[in-house]
C-alpha cells in the first residue's frame, strides 16, 4: 500500500513536470519589431541594443526571479499591475519595466506613420486642440519629470484621453497612481532612452522621437479600447425620437392629428435633449448645434400648431424637422466608421 502510494506520487511529479508551466519563467523578453539600427538617425542602434537586451531582458529576468515560489506565475502582467500594491518593491519595479518596455517597442516604428482613424483623429482634436498640441503638452509633462520616468497618454475615466507622467517604472494600469487608466503611448525618459546620443539634452530626444511614433498603433489601441457610441446609451434621444416617429409616420398618410395634440411634447424632448448631458462618444459640436436647431425649431412647430396654422404649413414644418433630426442620426453614424 506504501509502495503504491510513493508510485502515485513519482507519476504525479513525472506528469506535472510536462505541464506547459512547469519549471518556466512567466515571463520572456518580446523581441524587437525591427531591427536595432532601424530608427536611426532618431534613435540609435547602439542604444536601442542596449535598452532591449540589457534593460529590458534585465527587468524580465528580475521580475522572474522576484515572483519565483509566489502563486502568480500565471496572473497576466495587466492584472498583476492593477493589484501591485501587494507586492514588493521589486516586482513592482521589474514588472512595471517589463510592461513599459514592451509597449515602447510597439509605439515605436522605423520612419514614423500618422495613420490615425477618424475617431481617434476626433477626440486629439477636441480634448487637446490637435496632435500638434498633443506632442507639446507631453514634451513638457516629459521635461518637468524630475529623475526617471515615463510619460504617458492614457484612455481613463468616461473614455476621455489623458496626459500624465510617473517616477521610475510606474505607470497609469498600477494602482498606486494617482491618474489611473490604460496607457496607449508610452515615450521612456530615463536617461538609458537617449543618453548616448544627446548625452543630457532630454529635449532634443524628446524632439526626435516624435520622428518614429508609431501613430497607426496608437490608433489601434485607442480603437480596441474605446467602445463606439450607440444610442442606446442616450436615452434622450431615444425619447426624441420615440414621439418624432409617433408624429411624423401618421402625418405621411396625411393625418395631423397625432402632431397637433403632441407638438408640445415633442418639443418639451427636443429641449431635454438639449439640456442633459451627451454621451462623450457623440459630445461634439457639429452634434450640438444640429441639436440646438432641433430644439429651435420644435419649438416654432409648437408655436404653428397652437396658432391654427394649416395642414399644409404644419407638414412642411415637421418634414423640416424630421430632416434635423436624420442629420443628427447620420452624425452619430460617423462613430461607425
Ligand atoms: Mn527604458
Amino acid at each position: 500500500m506504501k509502495k503504491s502510494k510513493q508510485l502515485l506520487f513519482a507519476l504525479t511529479l513525472i506528469l506535472f513536470s510536462f505541464h506547459p508551466s512547469f519549471g518556466q519563467s512567466p515571463y520572456s523578453l518580446p523581441p524587437l519589431p525591427y531591427a536595432f539600427n532601424a530608427l536611426e538617425p532618431y534613435i540609435d542602434a547602439e542604444t536601442m541594443q542596449i535598452h532591449h537586451g540589457k534593460h529590458h531582458q534585465a527587468y524580465v529576468t528580475n521580475l522572474n526571479k522576484a515572483l519565483q515560489n509566489s502563486e502568480t506565475a500565471s496572473i497576466s502582467l495587466e492584472d498583476l499591475l492593477k493589484q501591485i500594491s501587494k507586492y514588493p518593491e521589486a516586482v513592482r519595479n521589474n514588472a512595471g519595466g517589463h510592461y513599459n518596455h514592451s509597449l515602447f517597442w510597439r509605439i515605436l516604428t522605423p520612419g514614423g506613420n500618422t495613420q490615425l482613424s477618424e475617431r481617434f483623429k476626433r477626440a486629439l482634436d477636441q480634448q487637446f486642440g490637435g496632435i500638434d498640441s498633443l506632442k507639446m503638452r507631453m514634451n513638457e509633462a516629459a521635461l518637468k519629470r524630475f529623475g526617471s520616468g515615463w510619460v504617458w497618454l492614457s484612455i481613463g475615466k468616461n473614455n476621455q484621453l489623458f496626459i500624465s507622467s510617473t517616477p521610475n517604472q510606474d505607470n497609469p494600469y498600477m494602482d498606486v497612481v494617482e491618474e489611473k487608466g490604460l496607457p496607449i503611448l508610452g515615450i521612456d525618459v530615463w536617461e538609458h532612452a537617449y543618453y548616448l546620443k544627446y548625452q543630457n539634452k532630454r529635449g532634443d530626444y524628446l524632439s526626435a522621437i516624435w520622428n518614429v511614433i508609431n501613430w497607426n498603433e496608437v490608433s489601434s489601441q485607442y480603437e480596441k479600447n474605446v467602445p463606439k457610441g450607440k444610442f442606446d446609451d442616450w436615452p434622450a434621444l431615444l425619447a426624441f425620437h420615440k414621439v418624432m416617429s409617433q408624429t411624423f409616420h401618421p402625418s405621411e398618410e396625411g393625418k395631423l392629428e397625432p402632431l397637433k395634440q403632441r407638438s408640445h411634447e415633442l418639443a418639451e424632448k427636443a429641449k431635454a435633449l438639449q439640456t442633459n448631458p451627451i454621451p462623450p462618444a457623440f459630445n461634439r459640436s457639429e452634434i450640438i448645434e444640429t441639436i440646438k436647431q432641433l430644439s429651435k425649431d420644435s419649438k416654432k412647430l409648437d408655436q404653428l400648431v397652437k396658432n391654427g396654422q394649416s395642414d399644409a404649413v404644419l407638414t412642411k414644418a415637421l418634414n423640416d424637422l424630421h430632416d434635423v433630426f436624420h442629420r443628427i442620426v447620420g452624425l452619430c453614424k460617423d462613430e461607425d466608421h
